[in-house]
């Protein structure tokens, strides 16, 4: 029988011989979180190698996830479908065993970590999601949803703001099922962090009503145990475990020290490392005892099976909730959703008549929100102004989570992370809403929905400086250039109450990647479409008001800007100058399309083109090329009423059509 100790040495040494393979890497977290890692995956993680993606497991997350080698040992020791060769390959092109962890449902990576304090909120989110569906679908004895958030995290994760926003949040909902270890080695990169970090850091998560267990020696077993069978006894609060190790144990000259941090230990440390732990094994040899004492596939099995068997039972006793389970947990749409969503589309577009989108948007969910009982949503404190709620939302407060909206508070960065852990657990469709301007608040959040391809929906209202007197500090100037400017995300910019149900169902329908919603605070007009129209909307671009003849120009606009084109159009061709308006709701989805649909909205041949969106210019100057212009904002906004800057900054029919006037004759000469 090899010893506890033996087996977290298994860790320590595939990690400190895979980052001295890759010359690069961390070893210290791994070798310092070791111990813990080993008592919680060998006595309390409920999960199943063989089913990375059995729904009742319970969730791992490494925020601090420079020690992605810690989950990489941990998966492949146990029996994930992580090789010996992955290990070996740690950060090469290729392998799954990237420099931090990559989400990655197939071998059990939860989610992608190494901005640190993201994890945690992911964490936070996952562990909403477990108690919001565990709320709908548990009945007396078949607790169906039943599983714990674990969470890594360290002093960086601490320090971050965003540790604040999750977990004041997780305390305040009262997530008894999340249980954090807080990896208190007095280490970050620049040395011993007395210099930079004295929180006292349990008080402040006793603060935020958590249960915490002070003072744990993460190196001893027994003591990780004790703490956390005192984590599982206490329900109604999350749990800090707060355990004191040494950073790169066993690592003789160097442990305790940031020199383990972010390098490799060196050929000489490594070699007085398996002297001083004694590991008496070649890079990459565990020997087979330390195997079967690490293997979880046969548990993994066993407790699947018994999920399984609940879950057959539960279908018996309640065959419709059984279901519909099974289908949220598939992440499918209702049956009927298309035919319902066409004709909810079609109604609004019939009834809408002239509102702000961001008013279109809470119709949207008022006409969807009752087919989707997956949707969960809510907002960083701006309710009222986002229409986040909808005729069918229920609130989720503390220990009440049989409900669906969220009052996020004013934790735009948070909730952003959370949205994604509520969609990396499954069962749900999160969105959230804020201010656009506030999405500089979340934007790193949105970039790790991008690059997990998590369909979170994002609700920015009062999206450009027609939202008026409350001046430059709440008027999103590069907003929507920066935001498309992530990769796999889709911001739509709808015009009217029609685009604005068009783009709530490509959202719902998403199932690869965040989509922004921008949206009006102030009143837009409804524009009448004919049913090609209506078809194409989802295009992201197209011709919204043509001319009978050759357009002597374009003009592409999007959101607020669209009822200015379409009457600047119209003053013009009664001059006699043909000009097609195309309405461009979302550019990436345009840009997705062929080239044939690309070509007979912005035929090649009309150079003449004018862009007019209230942003900076940026996103339109491949669409107007050289003998276009664009009207956009170049400057910061001013305190004024939206009427008033929209005149000020030339956002009117007058001006556009001045603007084309201008360019068709310099076209002409
Ligand atoms: C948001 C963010 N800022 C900075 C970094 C760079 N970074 C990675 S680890 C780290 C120090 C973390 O210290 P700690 O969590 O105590 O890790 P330990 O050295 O104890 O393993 C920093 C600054 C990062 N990954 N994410
Ligand atoms: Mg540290």
């Amino acid at each position: 029988m090899p010893s506890r100790r033996d087996l977290a040495n298994a860790i320590r040494a595939l990690s400190m011989d895979a980052v001295q393979a890759a010359n690069s890497g961390h070893p210290g977290m791994p070798m310092g979180m070791a111990d813990i890692a080993e008592v919680l995956w060998n006595d309390y993680l409920r999960h199943n190698p063989a089913n990375p993606r059995w729904p009742d497991r319970d969730r791992f997350v490494v925020s601090n996830g420079h020690g992605s080698m810690l989950l990489y040992s941990l998966l492949h020791l146990t029996g994930y479908d992580l090789s010996l060769e992955e290990i070996r390959n740690f950060r090469q092109l290729g392998y799954r065993t990237a420099g931090h962890p990559e989400y990655e449902p197939d071998v059990g990576i939860e989610t992608t970590t190494g901005p640190l304090g993201q994890g945690l909120a992911n964490g936070v989110g996952m562990a909403l999601a477990e108690r919001i569906l565990a709320a709908r679908f548990n009945r007396p004895g078949y607790e169906v949803i039943d599983h714990y958030t674990w969470v890594f995290a360290g002093d960086g994760c601490m320090m971050e703001g965003i540790s604040h926003e999750a977990c004041s949040l997780a305390g305040t909902l009262g997530l008894g099922r999340l249980i954090v270890f807080y990896d208190d080695n007095g280490i970050s990169i620049d040395g011993e962090v007395e210099g930079w970090f004295t929180d006292d850091t349990a008080g402040r998560f006793e603060a935020y009503d958590w249960h915490v267990v002070r003072d744990v020696d993460g190196h001893d077993p027994d003591a990780v145990r004790d703490a956390i069978e005192e984590a599982r006894r206490e329900t109604r609060r999350p749990t800090l475990i707060v355990c004191k190790t040494i950073i790169g144990w066993g690592a003789p000259n160097k442990q305790g020290t940031e020199a383990t941090h972010g390098a490799a230990l060196g050929d000489d440390e490594v070699a007085l490392t398996r002297e001083n732990i004694g590991w008496h094994h070649p890079p990459f040899v565990v020997p087979d005892d330390l195997r079967e004492g690490w293997d979880a596939r046969e548990r993994g099995r066993e407790l699947e099976t018994g999920w399984q068997r609940l879950m057959g039972d539960y279908g018996g006793e309640y065959p419709e909730l059984h279901e519909e389970l099974i289908r949220r947990l598939d992440g499918r749409l209702p049956d009927g959703w298309a035919d319902a969503a066409e004709r909810a589309v079609e109604a609004l577009s019939k009834t809408g008549g002239d509102v702000a989108t961001r008013k279109a948007s809470e119709k949207a969910l008022d006409a969807f929100g009752p087919l989707l009982p997956e949707l969960v949503g809510g907002s960083a404190d701006l309710s009222g102004s986002n229409n986040t709620i909808w005729k069918g939302s229920r609130k989720i407060r503390g220990g009440e989570f049989d409900g669906n909206y969220l009052h996020f508070g004013v934790r735009e960065f948070g909730m952003t992370a959370a949205l994604s852990g509520m969609s990396l657990h499954g069962g749900l469709k999160p969105y959230g809403g804020t201010f656009l301007v506030f999405s500089d608040y979340a934007r790193s959040a949105i970039r790790m929905a991008a690059i997990m391809r998590r369909p979170i929906t994002l609700v920015l209202t009062h999206d450009s400086i027609g939202l008026g007197e409350d001046g430059p500090t709440h008027q999103p100037i590069e907003h929507l250039a920066s935001l498309r400017l992530i990769p796999d995300i889709r911001v739509w910019r709808p015009c009217d109450v029609t685009e604005t149900a068009v783009a709530w169902r490509e959202a719902v329908e998403n199932r690869d990647g965040p989509f922004v919603l921008a949206l009006s605070r102030q009143t837009l007009p409804f524009q009448a479409r004919d049913a090609n129209q209506m078809a194409a909307i989802r295009r992201g671009g197209y011709v919204l008001k043509d001319c009978e003849e050759e357009p002597a120009a374009i003009i592409i606009a999007t959101g607020s800007e669209v009822g200015i084109a379409v009457q600047a159009a119209a003053a013009l061709a009664k001059e006699g100058v043909a000009v097609r308006v195309v309405s461009m709701p979302c550019v990436e989805a345009f840009r997705a399309q062929d080239a044939a649909w690309q070509d007979a909205v912005l035929p090649p041949g009309v150079a003449v083109r004018l862009a007019v969106e209230a942003g900076v210019p940026d996103t339109w100057h491949p669409f107007t090329g050289p003998l276009g212009a664009i009207i956009g904002m170049t400057r910061f906004g001013e305190s004024a009423p939206g009427k008033v800057l929209f005149e000020h900054f030339g956002f009117t029919a007058a001006n556009v059509a001045e603007q084309v006037r201008r360019l068709v004759q310099g076209n002409r000469s």
